[in-house]
C-alpha cells in the first residue's frame, strides 16, 4: 500500500519547473555546465588559498598553531606566521581575493542556471545516495552563495549582519570547500566525458543558425522538449565572459591605487585625487574616529626593559628612514605606493631594550574601532618597518595619522595603526 502511494508520487511531479518539459532551453547540457565548471575550479582553488592567506595575516595571534582555542583537536585553524616580506605580499594576495571573487560571481551565477533544473527534481530522492549528493550540493551551492554575498556586503561597508563578518566569512568557507572537495571528486568524470564530447574552437565559430541542444545526457541538464536557440553557445559563454571582464575593469583600479583609482567606478569610496602629498585614499578620517587636533603636548610612550617618551621634535631627531610602501585593505583597495619617512621600529625597539624575539602591542589615540595592533618579532626588525612621521615628503596629515602611524611591509591596512599613542615591546 505505501510502496505503491510513494511510487505514484514518484511518477506524477508537481506541476511547473517540477516537471522536465517546463525547462526548455536548447543551451542547457553537460558540456556547457563542464565549461563553466572548468573555469570556476582554479577560481575557486585561488579564493580559497588566498583566503585563508588573509587570515593568517589578518590573526594577531602570531605565533605557530595559533588557534588557542581550549581542546581544539584536529579541528582547530593552524595558520602560518605571516612573514613580514615581500612588500607586495597582502597588495598582491588580498587584491587577487578580492578582485577574483567579484570576477567569479558571472561565472557562479551562470553555471547555477546551466544547472537550475536539478533543484527541482522529482522525487527529491530516489535513494539514500541520491538523498546525501542532494544534501551536500546544498552547502555546495549555499556555500557559495553565502561567501559571495558576505565578501560583497564586506567589501560594500554594509555591515548588516546577525553575525561577525570575519568569523562567518571563515567557517563558511570550510563548509563551502569540503563540500566543493567532495563534488569535483565525485563529478571529474563526468566533466572529462562531457569536455570530450565538443570542441570549444568548434562552439566558438558555431553562430546562432547553427545552434542544436547537446545530445540527451544520463543526468537530465539537456530539455527533453527544447524550444529554438535564441542566443548562442558562444553567445552564451561571451556574455558571461564580458560581465566578469567589466567586472574587473570597473573595481581593479582600486587595487592598484594611486591615478588607477579613478577607473574603479565600482568601489565604495572616494575616487577623487585632488592635490598635495597627503591626498591618497582614506578609509576613516579623523573626524569618524573621533580624533581632534593633536598639539605639542603629544607624546610617543614606549615600553620595553625600560619606558620612555618621546616628543615629535625629539622622534624627528633621530635617524629617518624612508620606504615606498602601499597600505593594503583587507577590503582590496590600496593607496598605491606611497613614500613613507620615520623611525624603523627596530631602533624604537633597541632604544628601550627590547629583545630580538618581542612582539610589538601597538596603541592609538582613538578608542574602540580598529585602534591596536599587535606585530610579529619579524614584521618589528625588518628595515622597512616605520613608525612614519611623513608621507611623501610632508608631514602626516590627521586623517593618514598624524603625529605618528604604523606602516610595515606585507602587511594588511588594519594593523598600519594611526595616531599611535603608545609603543610595548613584550614577549606576551
Ligand atoms: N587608529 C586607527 N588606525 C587605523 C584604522 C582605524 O580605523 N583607526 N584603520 C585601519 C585600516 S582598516 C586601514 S586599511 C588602514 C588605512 O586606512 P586609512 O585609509 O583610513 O588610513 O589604516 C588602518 N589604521
Ligand atoms: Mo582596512
Amino acid at each position: 500500500m505505501l510502496g505503491r502511494w510513494v511510487r505514484w508520487v514518484a511518477e506524477n511531479p508537481p506541476p511547473g519547473p517540477f516537471r522536465a518539459r517546463f525547462w526548455r532551453s536548447p543551451l542547457r547540457g553537460p558540456w556547457l555546465t563542464s565549461v563553466l565548471s572548468v573555469a570556476l575550479l582554479p577560481g575557486i582553488t585561488l579564493m580559497f588559498l588566498t583566503g585563508l592567506a588573509s587570515y593568517a595575516a589578518y590573526d594577531p595571534n602570531l605565533a605557530r598553531g595559533n588557534d588557542t582555542t581550549p581542546d581544539k583537536g584536529l579541528l582547530g585553524s593552524w595558520l602560518p606566521t605571516w612573514p613580514a616580506g615581500p612588500w607586495w605580499l597582502y597588495w598582491v594576495t588580498q587584491g587577487v581575493h578580492v578582485t577574483l571573487g567579484l570576477v567569479l560571481i558571472p561565472i557562479v551565477l551562470a553555471k547555477l542556471w546551466s544547472v537550475l533544473p536539478k533543484l527541482f527534481e522529482w522525487p527529491p530522492a530516489r535513494s539514500l545516495t541520491h538523498l546525501l549528493d542532494r544534501a551536500s550540493l546544498l552547502l555546495l551551492v549555499g556555500g557559495a552563495v553565502f561567501e559571495l554575498v558576505t565578501g560583497v556586503m564586506n567589501i560594500q561597508y554594509y555591515y548588516a549582519w546577525p553575525v561577525v563578518f570575519y568569523q562567518a566569512h571563515y567557517y563558511g568557507a570550510w563548509v563551502f570547500i569540503a563540500a566543493f572537495v567532495v563534488h569535483v571528486a565525485f563529478r571529474v568524470g563526468r566533466l572529462v566525458t562531457a569536455l570530450r564530447s565538443r570542441s570549444l574552437i568548434r562552439e566558438l565559430r558555431t553562430p546562432l543558425s547553427a545552434t542544436r541542444p547537446e545530445p540527451p545526457d544520463p543526468d537530465h541538464l539537456v530539455s527533453p522538449d527544447p524550444a529554438p536557440p535564441t542566443i548562442s553557445r558562444r553567445g552564451a559563454l561571451g556574455m558571461v565572459a564580458l560581465s566578469s571582464l567589466a567586472l574587473l575593469g570597473l573595481t581593479v583600479g582600486q587595487t592598484i591605487g594611486g591615478r588607477a583609482r579613478s577607473t574603479a567606478l565600482l568601489a565604495p569610496r572616494g575616487r577623487e585625487l585632488g592635490m598635495g602629498p597627503n591626498d591618497f585614499q582614506v578609509n576613516k578620517t579623523a573626524a569618524m574616529a573621533g580624533i581632534v587636533p593633536v598639539d605639542d603636548s603629544w607624546r610617543l610612550q614606549l615600553r620595553g626593559a625600560v619606558s620612555r617618551s618621546l616628543s615629535r621634535a625629539e622622534l624627528l631627531a633621530l635617524p629617518q628612514h624612508t620606504a615606498r610602501l602601499p597600505i593594503a585593505c583587507v577590503e582590496g583597495w590600496s593607496t598605491g605606493i606611497q613614500t613613507w619617512t620615520g623611525v624603523p621600529l627596530a631602533d624604537l625597539a633597541d632604544l628601550v631594550g627590547a629583545a630580538r624575539t618581542d612582539r610589538l602591542f601597538v596603541e592609538s589615540l582613538q578608542r574602540g574601532g580598529f585602534s591596536t595592533a599587535t606585530l610579529s618579532p619579524g614584521q618589528v626588525r625588518t628595515p622597512d618597518a616605520l613608525l612614519a612621521l611623513q608621507v611623501n615628503g610632508a608631514d602626516l596629515s590627521l586623517d593618514h595619522g598624524f603625529p605618528a602611524r604604523i606602516v610595515v611591509p606585507a602587511l594588511p591596512g588594519v594593523h598600519n595603526i594611526k595616531w599611535v599613542t603608545r609603543l610595548t615591546f613584550s614577549a606576551g
